[in-house]
């Protein structure tokens, strides 16, 4: 059933003249997600610049049983911020509610509408001279509501938290329309069940954030970067936990990086590969820290050194200056792009306990070789939190769409390890459509059941982001 007349008629009201996008070539970009798949269809993509424009448009939704989809950034990787085909659903862009509406670097918090995007928030945290830590390659497009909505991680949870952890107070409208305002700064608040946290991670499932408090820290003065060719996965684990040992919190990106993206990432990027060495693991670290520029260094060539004696690694590049260490970075932020443009990986975003990651890698690997002789590994990530970036890539002389059809078979291989380990299916992209099955399957009946309950009573009407994260009801 498609949308009436009538009712994209109000809603176009109540989002006021430039609030509203119904233009089928103006849409299209809005129902197309970052990596291929998940294409859907709207008659109306909706952009209220207000929170009591987006009350109302709910409001109307509720009341004729229309569906909404919200949308940020549209960087997501699950098939979550698109409409499903058919026409019947409205997308709800935040791309219009992107004010930043305090700054105290006193209470070191930042409060902002829910568009804004993530690096202009870290610009004006540095502006008054802090950091707000959130960092990932789609800085640049995501924005706060999205990142939040997806509980996002990126290369700064080994120090600082994922973005739940960042978030003081929130302001969301509900499934019926109403206002929440929780937009409280504070860092202690008792006062009865914590609802910031059923919106955060909910995937626009049980609410849309309209706004933020969000918490600030220190902006860090020194900086040292290294790339580490470690002798294996285990090897990088010794080292994380010498590095903390040695240095405690300065640790604040710890990544894993298969040598295989360093070639795919020559081959779409043209980025040289930095180091010569042939080991197939490497260790891309930062350590940050406020004491002068340069005091970090002298630490970490000495914890290097001592872990180069105890057979962790084989060869190091600390980087010299500021744009080394970017270049350094550059190879890291774009693999998501870079496996995009090389192809068909198939993806998992798993996590295990930090200690167990060289198990899941090596299980993860041998079975894939027994079932898929000569697939290519590309597995990457935030190794420091024991999330790892799965997507292993056809076997050379392999059609594309011959491996993308052994999806089912390769996740089961793959999350069969991951439960075994004690992990989690889904670390930092979340659900969406890409993983609600896996999520049935792994999940005991007894949590299905509580986030349905949930799921009912925060959106009654079932209209926010439905058949997102959890399968329709008896679908
Ligand atoms: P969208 O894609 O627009 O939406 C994501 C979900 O949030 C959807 O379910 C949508 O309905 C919902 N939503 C959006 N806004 C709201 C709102 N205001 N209220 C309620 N629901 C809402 N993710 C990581 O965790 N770590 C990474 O390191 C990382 N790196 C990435 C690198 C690249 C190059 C790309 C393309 C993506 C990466 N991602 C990463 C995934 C993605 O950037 C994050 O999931 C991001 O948080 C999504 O933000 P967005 O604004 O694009 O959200
Ligand atoms: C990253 O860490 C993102 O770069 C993307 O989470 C991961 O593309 C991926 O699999
Ligand atoms: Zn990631």
């Amino acid at each position: 059933m498609t949308v009436s007349d009538e009712t994209l008629a109000r809603l176009k009201q109540a989002a006021g003249p430039r609030g509203y996008i119904d233009d089928p070539a103006a849409i299209a970009p809005y129902c197309t997600p970052f990596r291929d798949g998940w294409i859907g269809e709207t008659p109306l993509v909706l952009r209220p610049d207000t929170t009591d424009r987006v009350a109302a448009i709910v409001r109307i939704c509720a009341a004729t049983g229309t569906p909404i989809v919200p949308q940020g950034g549209n960087t997501g990787m699950t098939g979550a911020a698109q409409p499903h085909m058919g026409g019947d659903e409205v997308i709800l862009s935040t791309g219009r509610l992107r004010r930043i509406l305090d700054i105290d670097p006193l209470n070191d918090t930042i409060t902002v509408e829910a568009g804004v995007v993530l690096a202009d928030i870290r610009s004006a945290a540095e502006g008054v001279d802090r950091l707000f830590p959130l960092s990932l390659g789609a800085q640049g497009s995501c924005q706060i509501g999205g990142n939040l909505s997806t509980n996002a991680g990126g290369i700064h949870v080994v120090r600082y938290g994922t973005a739940r952890s960042m978030v003081l107070g929130l302001e969301v409208v509900t499934g019926d329309g109403e206002v929440w305002d929780g937009l409280r700064a504070l860092r202690k608040d008792n006062a009865g069940y914590d609802l910031k946290h059923i919106f955060i991670g909910a995937e626009g499932t049980l609410g849309i954030i309209t706004a933020a408090v969000l918490r600030l820290v220190p902006r860090p003065r020194d900086r040292a970067t290294a790339l580490v060719e470690v002798t294996g996965p285990q090897a990088a684990v010794e080292l994380l936990a010498r590095l903390r040992g040695a240095m405690g919190d300065a640790v604040s990106a710890f990544e894993l990086i298969h040598r295989n993206c360093y070639t795919l990432a020559a081959r779409t990027h043209g980025h040289a590969d930095p180091m010569a060495g042939q080991q197939p693991w490497r260790v891309l670290l930062d350590l940050t820290g406020q004491a002068p520029p340069g005091s970090l260094r002298e630490p970490l060539e000495t914890a290097l050194a001592d872990a180069m004696e105890a057979g962790l690694l084989s060869d190091a590049i600390i980087a010299s200056s500021e744009a080394q260490a970017e270049s350094l970075w550059q190879v890291r932020e774009a693999q998501a792009e870079v496996q995009r443009r090389a192809g068909s990986g198939i993806k998992h975003d798993v996590s295990v306990p930090v200690s167990l990651v060289p198990e899941f890698i090596a299980r993860a690997d041998a079975a894939l070789e027994r079932a898929y002789p000569g697939h290519q590994i590309c597995t990457f990530g935030h190794v420091g939190d024991g999330n790892i970036h799965y997507n292993p890539i056809e076997p050379p002389g392999w059609e594309a769409a011959r491996w993308v059809a052994e999806t089912g078979r390769i996740n089961r291989i793959v999350h069969d390890i991951v439960a075994d380990l004690g992990g989690s299916i889904t670390a930092e992209h979340g659900v969406g459509r890409l993983r609600m099955a896996e999520l049935v399957h792994y999940k005991s009946a007894v949590e299905i059941d509580l986030m349905r309950r949930l799921k009912r009573a925060f959106d009654p009407a079932n209209i926010l982001n439905p058949g997102k994260v959890l399968p329709a009801e008896g679908g």
